[in-house]
């Protein structure tokens, strides 16, 4: 099942990220950044310990008390497919005094912002924060389909983002309760 959203320019799949051949992925991170289970430990994975070396640089150089909720940094993507490994950290369902839905609306817009910064046109997103976070599925597809809405139609630069599901029935809770105009 493969569903478009803004003339093609949105795709909703099911799959594992590690194996996307966009430019660049987007990794549901902590803010550790020095890896986890779930879609953060595949990619490290499949990515190789390059990836962990960028990570610990960028800690030690900008972050030394780790990335805070809602940002995100790019490292290369070492062994993957994907040219580019955008990490992003989301927000933990329920612990930030109200605020999970502006956090998670900034982890996107960060994602797609610094995408955009380094020439990205193609770029995959995991469900953040739906995991170990705990976000619930269909709040989360009304957030991400809205920045994702906002950001496309202010930039020109990122050609395509496919939204990457790991079963079908995550994306089937996607496809019913986004919100795209
Ligand atoms: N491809 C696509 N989606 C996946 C894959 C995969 N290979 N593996 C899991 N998912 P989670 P979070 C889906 O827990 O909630 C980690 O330990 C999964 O079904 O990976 O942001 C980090 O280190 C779910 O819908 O990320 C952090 O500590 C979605 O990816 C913490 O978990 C996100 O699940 C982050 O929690």
């Amino acid at each position: 099942m493969n569903e478009n959203f803004m003339g093609g320019r949105v795709v909703v799949k099911f799959g594992d990220i590690t194996q996307e051949e966009t430019e660049a992925i987007v990794n549901a991170a902590n803010s550790t950044l020095m890896g986890g289970g779930g879609v953060d430990g595949a990619i490290h994975d499949a990515a190789g310990a390059s990836l962990l070396y960028e990570c610990k640089k960028i800690r030690q150089s900008n972050y030394p008390n780790g990335l805070p909720t809602g940002e995100a940094v790019i490292t290369a993507g070492g062994d993957l497919k994907a040219k580019f490994v955008i990490h992003a950290v989301g927000p933990i369902y329920g612990s930030n005094k109200g605020k999970d839905a502006q956090l998670l609306s900034d982890c996107y817009a960060n994602c797609l912002r610094l995408a955009a910064e380094n020439n990205i046109k193609t770029v995959s997103f995991p469900s953040i924060s739906t995991g170990a976070f705990a976000y619930p599925k269909e709040e989360a597809a009304q957030v991400s389909s809205q920045v994702i809405e906002d950001f496309l139609n202010h930039n020109l630069t990122i050609t395509q983002v496919f939204l990457v599901f790991y079963s079908q029935d995550d994306a089937r809770k996607f496809v019913e309760n986004p919100k795209f105009s």
